[in-house]
């Protein structure tokens, strides 16, 4: 109980990112925790009374020091960018869920798909020779669409683009059923989505089992010309693997919006090559408004030490 001079503090924030503002999320965190206190990194804290941790990423070895610490909770849909040996495994990890995430990655997803099936990319070649080339538009039932990852933004593409009309099907850990969704499972499953597609886009989570999932291997299967989407993690994808498969013809074309090392290096060769497409990671983008009442739950969960919304499970890395 508290007394009638104590003052109410807490709960005590952590805050950490080069791509967030810090100032944006205090702001839209205060509204729903009007007692919060936030610290930055160059603030004076003392890091055993921080409770909780809101990161993209963390200098190494600063979590160690904070022994109060109830959550971490990741400023991405992605935990890949956090090393797990920085996290005490006692302290519970959470993703994001943002509903201006899901729209955005909705919006890149159909935007590049579209730009595909109405072949916008060949007459933006055509256009630079100042050819009339004209190719029939397809159908977008005729167009199949593969979705690697049918998780929180998986499922809202698959569906985004379903409604659109395509032949979408997906594939993700574990087999599921009774979806709207046809969901493939394990590698055969993953052998034969991809010979059957059209266009392929990953949008999986980064971790021992999926990296460098996108590799020679896979690229064999696709049907001959389809053309990948990435917007998972860099990582995923073999770069040589890449370059190989568009030069064999097994790949037709990419639009990749994460690389292995981001910025893209300039002396990289995908940015001359005429058949890849490289976006900035920019394909799915949080806003602090909309994802607050979710992150400021979670810190409420964290106080009360209940189980997280959009825990991660640590042994599985998603
Ligand atoms: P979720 O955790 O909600 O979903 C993950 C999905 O991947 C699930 O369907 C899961 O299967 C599936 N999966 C995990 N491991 C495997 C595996 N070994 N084999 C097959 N399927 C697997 O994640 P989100 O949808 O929220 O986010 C996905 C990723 O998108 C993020 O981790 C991040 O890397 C990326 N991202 C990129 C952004 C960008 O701007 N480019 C923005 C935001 C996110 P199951 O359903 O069976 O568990
Ligand atoms: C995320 C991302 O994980 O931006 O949210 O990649």
């Amino acid at each position: 109980m508290l007394s009638s001079t104590a003052v109410e503090v807490g709960p005590r924030i952590y805050f950490s990112s080069t791509l967030d503002s810090a100032q944006a999320w205090k702001h839209a965190l205060s509204a729903h925790l009007p007692s919060l206190e936030m610290y930055l990194d160059g603030d004076e804290f003392d890091p055993e009374s921080i409770d909780v941790a809101v990161v993209w990423t963390v200098a190494n070895g600063l979590l160690q020091h904070m022994t109060r610490l109830k959550a971490v909770l990741s400023l991405g849909a992605g935990v890949s960018q956090l090393d797990p040996a920085q996290i005490p495994a006692r302290v519970p990890l959470a993703r994001l869920v943002d509903v201006t995430l899901t729209h955005t990655m909705i919006d890149y997803a159909r935007a590049v798909v579209f730009r595909y099936h109405r072949n916008l990319d060949l007459f933006a070649k055509a256009s630079s020779d100042a050819y009339w080339e004209f190719v029939a538009p397809k159908r977008t039932m005729d167009t199949s669409i593969a979705i690697l990852g049918m998780g929180e933004l998986g499922s809202a593409i698959a569906l985004a683009l379903s409604a659109d009309g395509f032949e979408v099907r997906g594939w993700a850990r574990r087999p599921r059923s009774g979806s709207d969704i046809q969901c493939f499972a394990g590698d055969d499953g993953l052998a034969l989505l991809v010979s059957q597609s059209d266009i392929v886009i990953n949008v999986l989570p980064l971790t021992n089992e999926t990296k460098a999932i996108l590799n020679r291997e896979l690229f064999r299967c696709f049907r001959r010309g389809a053309k990948l989407v990435n917007i998972g993690r860099g990582q995923h994808l073999v770069d040589a693997d890449l370059l190989d498969a568009l030069a064999a013809g097994w790949v037709g074309a990419a639009t990749l919006d994460v690389a292995n090392v981001e910025p893209l290096p300039q002396s990289h060769p995908f940015w001359r090559h005429p058949d890849i497409l490289i976006t900035p990671h920019v394909a799915g983008l949080s806003s602090p408004d909309s994802a607050a009442p979710v992150m400021a739950e979670n810190i409420r969960r964290a106080m009360r030490r209940e189980v997280l919304l959009n825990n991660v499970d640590r042994a599985l890395g998603y």
